[in-house]
């Protein structure tokens, strides 16, 4: 049957945001009973909702074509498996974090380097050997699956290497963090390899609206005034933006109006030094979807 499956995290911090992106490329669900399954209407394209420490290894079995996840997660099976078959389609703008190494507030270990031979409690111990190897560093991994912070104190290891975001939790355990090894996000992936024909077309015009989803969450359209010696300089001065429309003003022939989609995010520094190069009445609107 021509259908993708899709897995995405049941309950946690990706949950939302992927269905929302799922969302917004246009897909509708009917949400099962059991709410594990939701068949997608209008669009061929289901869910299953499942524990994120689950989606790496439900591709790779052959259960979803795709899945959200985070880069951590997928790297961690990458490397306990030696897999190369889970491929990351599109890198996603949440689910932001960093993997960090972190020690008691007192702890000898004053940087990265210090930790040959130490005991690290981690609950992603293939990615973090293998990123202290690439600094020349070998150390020994505690695997432990939740509550990292607290094995120092309890003297099982002598650092962690945990995923951090505001902090609070390292401070909280007064735990102090030495440096980052590695940044992740949540991630598209996919299984390498042929999938039949139909559903290869479904997959690409997916993430064709994918693509313009986040494309469109940066764009920018930008309507503005601007002396018509300025065009070249103005259109220089506005983030990935290519061909600008031009229109002529009835009311000032000097004068043009200008409109134009920016790739990247707009600032409010763009717009002073767009207003300093002459442009006037400049109207910053969001993009909703775009195509081509
Ligand atoms: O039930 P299920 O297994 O599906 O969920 P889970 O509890 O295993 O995962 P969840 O929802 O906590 O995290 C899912 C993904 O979100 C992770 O794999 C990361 O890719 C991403 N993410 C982003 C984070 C964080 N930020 C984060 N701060 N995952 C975990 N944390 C934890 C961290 O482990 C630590 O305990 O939050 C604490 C630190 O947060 P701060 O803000 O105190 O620094
Ligand atoms: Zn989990």
């Amino acid at each position: 049957m021509n259908r993708i499956r899709i897995a995405i995290q049941k309950s946690g911090r990706l949950s939302e945001r992927s269905l929302e992106l799922l969302q917004k490329c246009g897909l509708r669900f009917v949400r099962s009973k059991d709410k594990l399954y939701w068949y997608g209407q209008d669009f061929p394209v289901d869910l299953l909702l499942v524990r994120d420490d689950d989606i790496p290894r439900i591709l790779l079995d052959g259960v979803c074509d795709l899945g959200i996840v985070g880069q951590n997660t997928a790297r961690e099976v990458i490397l306990e498996d030696d897999s190369r078959e889970l491929e990351e389609l599109r890198r996603l703008e949440f689910g932001g974090c960093r993997l960090s190494i972190a020690v008691p507030e007192q702890s000898n270990i004053k940087e990265i380097s210090d930790l040959n031979g130490c005991r690290i409690a981690t609950s992603y111990p293939a990615l973090t050997e293998d990123l202290l190897q690439q600094r020349g560093i070998k150390a020994a991994m505690v695997k432990l699956s939740g509550s990292v912070e607290i094995a120092p104190g309890l003297g099982t290891a002598d650092a962690i290497s945990d995923l951090v975001s505001t902090g609070t939790t390292l401070r909280a355990n007064h735990l102090v963090e030495l440096g980052v090894l590695f940044e992740s996000t949540a991630a598209l992936y996919g299984q390498r390899g042929n999938l039949p024909a139909e559903k290869q077309t479904l997959l690409d015009r997916l993430l064709a609206r994918l693509d313009g989803v986040l494309q469109a969450a940066e764009s920018k359209y930008v309507m503005l005034h601007a002396p018509r010696n300025a065009i070249e300089e103005i259109t220089r001065l506005l983030p990935g933006a290519e061909h600008p429309s031009l229109m002529n003003l009835e009311s000032d022939p000097d004068r043009v109006a200008l409109h134009a989609v920016c790739r990247e995010t707009l600032f409010w520094e763009h717009l002073e030094s767009l207003k300093g190069a002459g442009a006037s009445a400049i109207l910053v609107l969001p993009v909703e979807k775009m195509l081509g």
